[in-house]
């Protein structure tokens, strides 16, 4: 139903029917958006019990409360250059923060005997990775570890939920993550495993065998809000909604279909179930992705504020789409009946949405979690074949330089990243081929092989030294 005079589809489903069956942990920006919205409009279509509740367990307590005010509804705005539909989300039952209510009310309902899916949110550093394995040595996964029914981070938390249900005699779950991470669910899985087997072998058999952890593909830009987005939210409303969020129309969520038990009817919302991820998720991350981080450093530098910014500058646009298509192309498999081109147009498109005001520095965030997937991956494939990557080194020298904090003008950056003290220690003491030196060094990102290739370090040493010389506008105009 849409109301003429506001142009909202108002809720049309009956909320009292709505039961407690998915947990959401890390309920921001984008589940408000991507997750709930497709999970909201399954509800338009096949009125059921599905409700979701939602978490969040470090920061966003305040929000949920506000959130728990409004009845736990708010509305999103789908934003073009033209148009702005809205919606109201009714999905959310109720929010749950240990920081407000305490871990054992999450804990409790993980072991909800009516609980089935968990989905997560929780960024790519949210699993405590180092590598493609939990690194012990965290310091919320070693607290965990050491106090396993008080725990603190998503990964702990989810044992010990799980460890009650298999204390309880239920059944196991579904798990399924919602990252930007390559095989997100194996990365997931391994985790959870890696971590109970610590806490207690019966209980790491237990999950192994009852429950599963699909991979998932998810894609919607959705920039963080702004007063000035709240107040473009407000105009559009008639009202204001502390609890709203602007996003771009498009949206697109691709499911492995592998579940412990019931799932939502998310194809009804134009999900896709399929049995293999894997080709979705590499084209999204390495030509969406990681364009917006070749974009999102070199274009900070080069002091464009936003991602339409870069669009608009026939240097940037030229560059993005040579990245996508000569660079990220040839090292994916690509999904059948994908045009490739047409899918670089695509992303162009949905980039150049200028009423997104979807900030480069937003995106250089936690670059040190999001380059191996992004550009690492490629480059490794192309170290491989000898295919040339003078975009990608100027991307991964784009960042290093970013992580100096000051762009080409002289501005301050932000540099939002759990490296960034080392990396103000390496710009306090180094410049040039010795700071490029400690930035590859960095195991983290680079892991163990990179470092030891020296037509790696030379082709990003060599971006480098001319960004440093030229600027970007000019390094990258005589790359194309
Ligand atoms: C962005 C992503 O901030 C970032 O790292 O690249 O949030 C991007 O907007 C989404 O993955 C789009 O689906």
């Amino acid at each position: 139903m849409t109301d003429k005079s506001n142009q909202i589809q108002h809720i049309t489903y009956d909320r009292a029917d709505l039961r407690p069956r998915l947990l959401h942990i890390g309920f921001g920006a984008f589940a408000k958006a991507h997750t709930l919205v497709f999970h909201d409009e399954m509800l338009r279509h096949v009125e059921g019990n599905w409700g979701v509740v939602v978490a969040r367990l470090n920061s966003g307590a305040d929000e949920l409360t506000e959130l728990d005010h409004a009845d736990c509804i708010y509305s999103v705005g789908e934003m073009s250059d033209t148009d702005l539909l809205l919606r109201e989300v009714g999905a959310v039952v109720k929010t749950l923060h240990p920081m407000r209510d305490g871990v054992s009310a999450l804990l409790s309902q993980i072991s909800s005997p009516e609980l089935a899916v968990i989905t997560l949110t929780i960024t790519e550093k949210g699993y405590c990775l180092s590598g493609d394995h939990l690194d012990l040595e965290h310091p919320g996964i070693d607290r965990d570890l050491r106090s396993s029914s008080r725990p603190t981070t998503s990964i702990g938390v989810i044992v010990e939920g799980l460890r009650l249900r298999q204390e309880a005699g239920l059944g196991g779950v579904t798990v399924l993550s919602c990252d930007n991470l390559p095989s997100n669910g194996h990365l997931c899985r391994r985790a959870i495993l890696e971590f109970s087997r610590k806490i207690d072998p019966a209980l790491h058999s237990w999950i192994e065998t009852n429950c599963r952890f699909p991979c998932s593909m998810v894609d919607r830009i959705t920039p963080a809000m702004t007063e000035a987005s709240f107040d473009r939210l407000e105009n559009a409303l008639g009202r204001p909604d502390p609890n709203g969020i602007l996003c771009e129309p498009f949206r697109q969520w691709v499911i492995e279909d592998s579940f412990a038990s019931e799932r939502p009817a998310w194809d009804l919302a134009g999900a896709e179930f399929v049995t293999d991820v894997a080709p979705f998720e590499e084209m999204k991350l390495r030509l969406l992705n990681g364009t917006h981080s070749f974009l999102a450093y070199l274009g900070a530098l080069a002091g464009k504020e936003t991602i339409a910014d870069c669009m608009a500058d026939p240097v940037f646009l030229t560059a993005a789409r040579k990245l996508m298509l000569d660079e990220q192309v040839p090292t994916l498999e690509v999904p059948e009946g994908v045009e490739v081109s047409r899918y670089a147009d695509s992303l162009i498109n949905r980039f150049s949405n200028t009423a997104l005001h979807h900030k480069t520095t937003q995106i250089a965030s936690d670059g040190s979690q999001k380059l191996p997937q992004r550009l690492l991956d490629s480059i490794r494939r192309h170290l491989e074949t000898g295919h040339p990557w003078p975009l990608s080194a100027l991307a991964v020298a784009g960042w290093m330089l970013y992580c100096r904090g000051v762009s080409e003008a002289g501005d301050p950056l932000p540099v939002n990243d759990p490296l960034a003290g080392q990396y103000a220690d390496f710009a306090a003491d180094s410049d040039g081929p010795d700071y490029v030196r400690k930035m590859l060094s960095l195991s983290p990102v680079f892991g163990r092989d990179f470092p030891g290739s020296p037509a790696f370090a030379d082709a990003v040493q060599g971006a480098f030294e001319r960004l440093r010389k030229d600027g970007v506008l000019k390094t990258l105009s005589a790359t194309l």
